[in-house]
């Protein structure tokens, strides 16, 4: 990776230097931006409050994606729901452990909300996991229902999900870059998935400054999600795989609106951090702080690398190219930072995605 890394600094430096202000003033606040008024937000639910109806009509949805052909033909995709995971798979390095981080997932997610509503005839809002009720027995959660969830956890040597309504999707991409047919695989990690407690997430809802809250979620919350789950959902590239993947992101996405909300008038505007980030190193000791005491009756931690850390397959093949950043005048995330899509929805600035409920987006939590 730091090679890598190091061209992409260079091809950073490169890009903002010679990026036109014309762009960044095409992408502004405003432009292009249907205005959201309030009789048309949305309300996104948590999926442990949503009817057995609502569920099905939001599963179908899902479904109905995969049976779309893709339209933007992106590496490997066959599937409009495999476009959504090529696009996160070539953008992985600069939209994790990056500023942008929370903004890019937020209009991600909105994006592929769009699409279950556009293509596939979804009314309802986007909704979410509640991961707190969950935290420690993955295992258990009703989101892993076969009827009216995500079916459960991977079965046998291929962990692959043996019941729900994604059962029999051959996925296309991962892991990793991989271009290789496979089934969606799950391999639960209860030990992991603690770091969903309620104390993780409100230890992040108390930091009082955008860096630090952003790093807190990025640690313990995220990792909760998508190590918990395991398997495809581990990978920091081909995650999106796992249909999971939109519900652990908008439940992030509610932290963070949740915590705009606490201090509007200065956390609808703060922004931060670098642009391109580190997948190994960034953030030690974020899964489980030292500050809040360990996970009861669980073994330790699988240290990095050693017995039962999950393999992943980071390394980018040469066809890969992350698009260089646009927007900023360096390596560090500002406002007028392009999230680019990749032709999943029209690109944005961070600044166009900071208010769930004001410019381009149009919806709220239920909490
Ligand atoms: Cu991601």
């Amino acid at each position: 990776m730091a090679p890598l890394s190091s061209l992409l600094v260079s091809l950073l430096a490169a890009s903002a230097a010679a990026l036109p202000q014309d762009l960044v003033e095409r992408h502004g606040p405003g432009h292009h931006a249907p205005k959201c008024k309030p009789h048309q937000v949305r309300h996104r639910k948590s999926w442990h409050t949503l009817s057995n109806v609502e569920k099905k009509a939001y599963l179908d949805a899902e479904v109905c994606l995969m049976n779309k052909p893709s339209t933007l033909h992106l590496r490997g995709a066959r599937t409009i729901f495999d476009d959504f995971q090529s696009a996160h798979a070539t953008l992985t390095e600069i939209v994790h452990y990056a500023g942008q981080f929370l903004p890019f997932h937020r209009l991600f997610v909105w994006e592929h909300e769009q699409a279950l509503r556009r293509e596939c005839g979804y009314r309802g809002a986007h909704p979410y996991w509640n991961e707190t009720q969950d935290a420690g027995a993955f295992t258990t959660s009703i989101l892993l229902d076969p009827v009216y969830g995500f079916g459960g956890n991977g079965v046998g040597a291929s962990r692959c999900i043996a019941d729900g309504p994604f059962a029999n999707y051959t996925n296309a991409l991962g892991p990793g870059y991989a271009i290789n047919d496979h089934c969606i695989d799950r391999t639960i990690q209860d030990f992991v998935s603690w770091a969903a407690h309620k104390q993780y997430a409100d230890r992040c809802l108390a930091k009082s400054t955008w860096l630090d809250f952003w790093v807190c979620v990025e640690g313990a919350p995220h990792t909760a999600g998508h190590g918990g789950i395991g398997s495809q959902m581990s990978n920091p590239v081909s995650s999106p795989g796992d249909p999971i993947f939109y519900l652990h992101h908008a439940y992030l996405d509610m932290l963070w609106a949740k915590w705009q909300a606490q201090n509007p008038s200065v956390r609808l505007t703060e922004m931060g951090g670098k642009n391109l980030g580190d997948l190994a190193t960034e953030f030690p000791g974020e899964l489980f702080p030292t500050d809040i005491p360990p996970p009861p009756g669980f073994p330790g931690a699988p240290a990095p690398g050693g017995p039962g850390a999950p393999v992943f397959n980071l390394t980018r093949p040469w066809e890969v190219q992350a698009p260089a950043i646009l927007g900023d005048p360096g390596n560090t995330t500002t406002l007028n930072h392009v999230l680019q899509l990749l032709g999943l929805g029209p690109d944005r600035t961070i600044s166009q995605v900071m208010n769930t409920k004001g410019g381009y987006l149009c919806y709220d939590y239920d909490q």
